[in-house]
């Protein structure tokens, strides 16, 4: 009787687990990791790029406005094989969708001076893992659940035979 009730507590808990981890892969999936539209800014001088680092989710579709400051810059991304160019008072534009995920450099592609080779920045696409994550997460707390289920029905075995 006592092992019965064990194990209905047990399971009353993994379900009751189970049910808030999908609660919070729909909260969380339906906030941050839907497609967004997003606008930057990037501004070009000799001899950078400002923002230099930028960060945006896998599915997102960027729309950069380029800008340059002094002299006719470019600007190429790695990996996705886009390029504008911009002239002060004549601003260049690029959008594309993001779909592919890691970390991916971009540069001048216009020769601007001694240091144009110098002229670069980054832009992560960070990956959609949060529902991946917590997959995992769940398939963990099942695997513990049975193993500790399978540990008890063995301990109260043992009880029996001694
Ligand atoms: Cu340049």
């Amino acid at each position: 009787m006592r092992r019965k009730n064990i194990l209905s507590i047990i399971i009353i808990v993994i379900v009751g687990i189970i049910m808030l981890a999908l609660i919070s892969v729909q909260i969380i999936s339906s906030r941050s990791t839907e497609p967004q539209e997003i606008f930057i800014e990037i501004n070009a001088r000799k001899f950078s790029f400002t923002p230099n680092i930028i960060k945006i989710n896998k599915g997102d579709t960027v729309k950069i406005r380029f800008i340059s400051e002094d002299v006719h810059h470019g600007f190429f991304l790695d990996g996705y094989q886009v390029n504008t160019s911009a002239r002060p008072g004549q601003d260049g534009s690029l959008a594309f969708v993001a779909n592919k995920s890691g970390r991916f450099s971009f540069r001048c592609s216009v020769a601007c001076g001694v240091f144009h080779p110098y002229m670069a920045g980054y832009l992560t696409v960070e990956p959609n893992l949060r529902f991946n994550i917590f997959g995992l997460m769940i398939l963990f707390l099942g695997l513990t659940s049975f193993l500790f289920i399978t540990f008890l029905e063995r301990r109260e075995q043992k009880n029996g035979q001694g």
